[in-house]
């Protein structure tokens, strides 16, 4: 993307190819071997996978100058998706921001078009800059309570020291408004502790035992592909995949059966499967009076003509022999794995849909099994110290003296524009970018644009957030900061070792709110702490999972296995008896007092979602990740960009040629899609990968498109059921043909 203004003295510290020349001398011998060295990393992006990553580093040039993925990591298997293989493009894009900047007197926020972002602002120092935001976050406080200031974080990094650490003390001691980071994954984990009182799963290793795996609103190829080899091994041993996605992923083309159901139908489709099992017998007896509780309850419920697979057809959309047969194929299977992933909770129903799935493998006992049961996510196996690390105690050293109010950011263009109590003031932002990623965007920029709202921003690109910020500060990549991590696909921690000195003046979340924190005038002797510090904090564990997983092995060995409990064969079974279930009744719950004392359902039942489904919005839109950028991440970088383009294009709305031939629309037309949120424009396209009456789009980085409206413009604050999630795949919508053509 090109920069006018002071584009050059902002960016561009590095010529594109300076590193490429060093490497071209070093392989031709003209410049000393010893300037390259291997770096331990980790991929600290929103990932299950959690890949080792090997930096080549040309240390003279402070440079990465090729990265791999570890072969010696169990997991990465010496090879990374594609979108991080390119990584370096990010690290040293010619757009990344390496100064602090701050905006220029009377520039309204969020005012200029792409292109001319940059010319909204002038560099400061970091200097300058710290005492600017210290100085506003003072007054706000002051005059408003320190409730009025909110943190809006989400996961740019999962390591534990840039994920919740030192801005978490900040924030505590600030007295600053709570976040509860409810953006991805809450319902699932409301829905999975719901039924297990924990969340935990099969070793991915494991897929490779399994005679049946379920990819249920999980997309490997584009999400998680350090599965798949895992799942391709499993094929070669007999396995099949099934994938059940309202939409054809990669995943989809390639599995050995594509269960195309309606979105948010998922609770029906669960239950329809349980009504087959139960009916034909095929329940495990033994493990069902062992190791759960309410069997009876849930039975009466799913053997009503409810749950029936004729009515179940209707709902999902998939035939009645159709849903039969993989039901006893599931049941039958030994043993059966369901890769559960995010996908099913973004709806209103979503968190009853995980708890359905979830309770399948409690029916057929598949979690005896070596490789049976259901993968949601392995994060609830680490014991990380997050207690030490955030410290929450400091809340009562705050003006406040007491825990400050939570703010659900799923629902954060409500907060800017309609909380009071105290209404929000200032907005600090950090490893997010709600402009693009938040729901009901139109509000969320609303919001953003009140000249009394004083923002912050820190990130490595000018975001579509940063568009709206006051001051704009500078962050590092994973390979230029320390950090430990966890992670939730599978179950090593992990060291990642800073590779080279930060591009600029990028400078970690860590050092940033430690500075803030002097400057605040918090004397507390935790703000002085060191990355190194809190890598030991983090690490101070008493779980015994985590026993011998100290810092100094972490150093030599770069990544440790949990140690997990396992059986005589070495196999780690959770959940293959009573003593692995957290809940209240000590069993795997289908019936739920605990649900029940919140007024909730105990038992599943499918609800329909409440989004309009009238004749003024008919179609059901599904608004996706890119397969090759990482939410709205890698969105402004080329070659992604590329990759995205390569796979369907950019700027489009997949439609059913059925339900574009009803709207007079042709492949390529300008659509306009809408609802009673907004409008965009995109283009209308065929792939053969929705279903009548859905449509799909992609999220990115809201003023790269062509009207520079994101798809966020048409989601909704409407929370999930379960855990106050965001709906992002609730959404309905209508379409028409667009006077105007976009190219
Ligand atoms: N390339 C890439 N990788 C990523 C990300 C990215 O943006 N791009 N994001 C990362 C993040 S933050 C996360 S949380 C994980 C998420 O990874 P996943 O859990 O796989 O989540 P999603 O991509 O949200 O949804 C998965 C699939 O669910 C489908 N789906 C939508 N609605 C329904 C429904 O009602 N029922 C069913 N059964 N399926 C439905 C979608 O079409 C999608 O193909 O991936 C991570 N990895
Ligand atoms: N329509 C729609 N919307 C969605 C989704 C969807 O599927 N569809 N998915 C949702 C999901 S699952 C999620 S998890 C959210 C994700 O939403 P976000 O967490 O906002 O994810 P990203 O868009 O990747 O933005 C992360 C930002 O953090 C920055 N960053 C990375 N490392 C650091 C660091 O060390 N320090 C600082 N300060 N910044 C850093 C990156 O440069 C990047 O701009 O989006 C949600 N929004
Ligand atoms: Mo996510």
């Amino acid at each position: 993307m090109p920069l006018p203004g002071n584009a050059a003295a902002v960016t561009a510290a590095f010529a594109p190819d300076e590193g490429g020349a060093q490497v071209a001398a070093t392989s031709a011998g003209t410049a000393p071997q010893s300037t390259l060295k291997t770096v331990r990393s980790t991929c600290s992006l929103d990932c299950p996978d959690s890949c080792g990553v090997l930096a080549t580093v040309d240390t003279a040039a402070n440079r990465v100058v090729r990265i791999a993925g570890d072969p010696a990591h169990p997991i990465t298997r010496g090879f990374l998706c594609g979108k991080v293989a390119r990584f370096l493009d990010r690290v040293y894009a010619p757009d990344r921001l390496l100064y602090p900047l701050r905006r220029r007197a009377g520039v309204p926020k969020g005012a200029l078009t792409h292109g001319r972002e940059l010319e909204a602002f002038e560099r400061v120092s970091w200097d300058e800059a710290l005492s600017t935001i210290a100085h506003r976050l003072q007054q706000v406080s002051d005059e408003h309570g320190p409730e009025s200031i909110l943190p809006y974080s989400y996961a740019g990094t999962i390591g534990q020291l840039g994920y919740g650490s030192m801005d978490r003390r900040f924030f505590h001691r600030l007295g600053a408004s709570q976040l509860d980071r409810t953006i991805c994954a809450s319902a699932g984990t409301a829905a999975m502790n719901s039924v297990y009182g924990t969340r935990l799963g099969p070793e991915p290793q494991s897929f490779v035992h399994a005679k049946l795996i379920v990819a249920w609103g999980a997309n490997l190829h584009g999400n998680s592909i350090h599965l798949w080899p895992f799942v391709e091994q499993a094929r070669r041993n007999g396995a099949r995949l099934v994938v059940i996605d309202p939409y054809q992923t990669k995943t989809a083309q390639l599995a050995d059966q594509h269960l195309a159901l309606r979105p948010g139908t998922d609770t029906a489709l669960a239950m329809g499967m349980m009504h087959v099992i139960l009916r034909d017998g095929l329940e495990d007896r033994g493990y069902i009076a062992e190791c759960t509780h309410g069997f009876e309850a849930l039975r009466d419920r799913v053997m009503t003509a409810e749950y029936a697979p004729e009515r179940t057809a209707e709902i999902t959309g998939i035939n009645a022999e159709t849903i039969t047969a993989f039901a006893r194929a599931y049941a039958t299977a030994v043993p059966a794995v369901i890769r559960l992933n995010y996908g099913v909770q973004r709806t209103d129903n979503g968190g009853t849909a995980a708890r359905a799935v979830c309770m399948l493998p409690l029916l057929t006992g598949a979690w005896r099994r070596h490789g049976g049961g259901v993968l949601l996510s392995t994060s609830a196996a680490f014991g990380f110290n997050a207690a030490k690390l955030q410290m929450p105690e400091l809340m009562q050293k705050s003006p406040l003296h007491r825990a400050a109010r939570t703010v659900n950011m799923s629902q954060l263009g409500h907060a800017l524009t309609k909380l009071a109590d105290p209404p929000v003031h200032a907005l600090f932002v950090y490893n997010s970018n709600p402009a693009a990623v938040a729901p009901n965007q139109n509000d969320v920029l609303r919001g953003m644009r009140r000249t009394d709202l004083f923002t912050v921003v820190h990130d490595s690109f000018l975001t579509d957030t940063a568009d709206y910020a006051d001051i704009v500060l500078p962050a590092p990549t994973f390979f230029e900061q320390d950090d430990v991590q966890g992670a939730y696909g599978h179950y090593f921690a992990q060291l990642s070792r800073r590779a080279v000195d930060p591009s600029g003046e990028a400078r970690s979340n860590v050092w940033l709110f430690s500075q803030l924190a002097r400057r605040m005038g918090f004397e507390e002797p935790c703000f002085r702490d060191t990355e190194d510090d809190l890598m030991r904090q983090a690490l101070d564990s008493a779980h015994p999972w985590h026993a011998g997983i100290t810092y100094e092995r972490l150093q030599a060995e770069a990544r440790i296995p949990l140690v997990l409990p396992r059986n005589e064969q070495g196999e780690f079974l959770p959940f293959s008896d009573a003593s692995w279930f957290k809940t209240r009744s000590g069993k795997g719950e289908f019936f739920s007092e605990a649900l029940q004392q919140q007024g909730l359902d105990p038992l599943p039942a499918y609800v329909p979602t409440p989004e309009r489904a009238d004749n003024t919005q008919p179609l059901r839109l599904l608004a996706r990740k890119a397969d090759h950028w990482m939410n709205s991440t890698f969105a402004n970088v080329p070659r992604h960009r590329q990759m995205e383009e390569e796979r369907i294009g950019l700027g489009l709305l997949e439609m059913h040629p059925r339900d574009a031939a009803a709207r007079g629309i042709a492949q390529g037309d300008a659509v306009g899609v809408r609802n009673e949120r907004g409008s965009l424009q995109l283009r209308a396209t065929f792939t053969g990968r929705v279903q009548p009456g859905t449509v799909a789009a992609t999220l990115g980085w809201n003023k790269l498109a062509a009207d520079g409206n994101g798809i966020n413009t048409l989601t909704s604050e409407r929370l999930t059921d379960l855990g106050g999630g965001a709906t992002f795949y609730a959404v309905n919508v209508e379409v028409s043909r667009a006077n105007k053509h976009y190219s």
